[in-house]
């Protein structure tokens, strides 16, 4: 492993372009996302050996979604890891109703806040199916030395300081851009390490694969059904229908389509008519990404990063990936 360089030296090289200089706080948060991020992994990796990790909690969270036994332990292990590091004042989950501002002196001065979603594809986590952590941190706007506000929480996504996800696939990735860039880094599981594996990642422009839930396509506004046809023709830019891939596990999707080439969408249906997907914790932290890694992320007709965030759990349609791609399926819906 010596030819490739661990998270934590990558954030705290003096020569990284990819983090703000001499930002520790901000390197404490991204190493404590990506230790939590271990210790999930490793509760996914034997999930189904322990009693008490796999099926339904029992209960339902804010959004009405039967809550996972493994959302609420990844929910845990996010907010314990972040509320001991003391750089963070407060978090915001899919997991609960209100947003959680830490007591302690120590997070009180921290100046960050983190917004996440501990465990995203839970119908994917008893099937032994990719699943996903994902994140958002910004600079607090509340006074130092005080509780996390709800306005700390509701910033536009062009604010983000920070963004990324873990991938829990056939490998378990950590994914960030602060600004400059996009790096991903590959857990070694024997180590417990993330090592850089793949540095300064773009999005192809285009590319074959379009994924998304298309048992829902007659509940879409017919432009959709348009694009799709669209995307199933021989009129498309390859001349030959995109191959269709859709995991249900959204990082998962993103992933693919960072690396190979493609776009999701979750336009707006009868069912979710605001669209399904979380403005906050979902759309925001991967259109930051897409678009540092040079791809786009819009609602269908707005930049995703643009929208004034109005409340913790605001949904919306999402299209996301390679730039044409983006570009087309928007032009469908002028
Ligand atoms: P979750 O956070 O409850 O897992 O919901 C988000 C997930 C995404 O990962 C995925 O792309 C989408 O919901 C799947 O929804 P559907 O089952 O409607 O296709
Ligand atoms: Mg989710």
């Amino acid at each position: 492993m010596a030819q490739y360089t661990t998270l934590k030296n990558f954030l705290a090289s003096n020569n990284n372009r990819f983090l703000e200089q001499n930002n520790e706080d901000l390197q404490n948060v991204l190493n404590d996302l990506a230790e939590a991020s271990i210790s999930v992994s490793k509760d996914i990796s034997r999930a189904g050996l322990i009693d008490g990790f796999l099926g339904a909690q029992g209960g339902q969270n804010v959004q009405g979604e039967d809550q996972q036994k493994l959302d609420v332990i990844a929910d845990n292990a996010f907010i314990d890891v972040l509320e001991k590091g003391g750089a963070v004042c407060g978090v915001a989950s899919e997991e609960n109703e209100n947003f959680v501002s830490f007591n302690n002196p120590k997070s009180q001065s921290g100046s960050y806040v983190v917004l996440f979603d501990p465990l995203d594809g839970s119908s994917n986590i008893d099937v032994n199916v990719s699943i996903g952590t994902i994140f958002s941190i910004y600079k607090r706007i509340s006074p130092l030395n005080g509780p996390a506000c709800i306005e700390d929480m509701l910033q536009k996504g062009t604010e983000q300081v920070a963004a990324g996800y873990t991938l829990y696939g056939s490998s378990t990735m950590f994914v960030y851009t602060s600004g400059q860039g996009v790096n991903g880094f590959t857990l070694e599981p024997s180590k417990e390490e993330f090592y850089l594996s793949h540095p300064d990642m773009k999005m192809p422009v285009k590319g074959r694969y379009y994924a998304m839930n298309e048992g829902n396509i007659n509940e879409c506004n017919p432009k959709i059904i348009d694009y799709i046809k669209y995307c199933q023709s021989r009129d498309n830019d390859y001349g030959s229908p995109y191959s269709g891939r859709y995991i249900g596990s959204l990082v998962a999707d993103f992933h693919r389509n960072l690396i190979k080439g493609g776009i999701y969408i979750y336009p707006c249906t009868k069912n979710a008519p605001e669209g399904r997907l979380r403005l906050l914790y979902e759309c925001n932290p991967l259109a930051f990404i897409s678009e540092q890694a040079g791809g786009l992320s819009t609602t269908g007709t707005q930049r995703i990063m643009d929208i004034q965030p109005e409340k913790l759990h605001q949904r919306v349609a999402f299209f996301t990936g390679s730039k044409n791609m983006v570009e087309k399926a928007m032009g469908f819906l002028k």
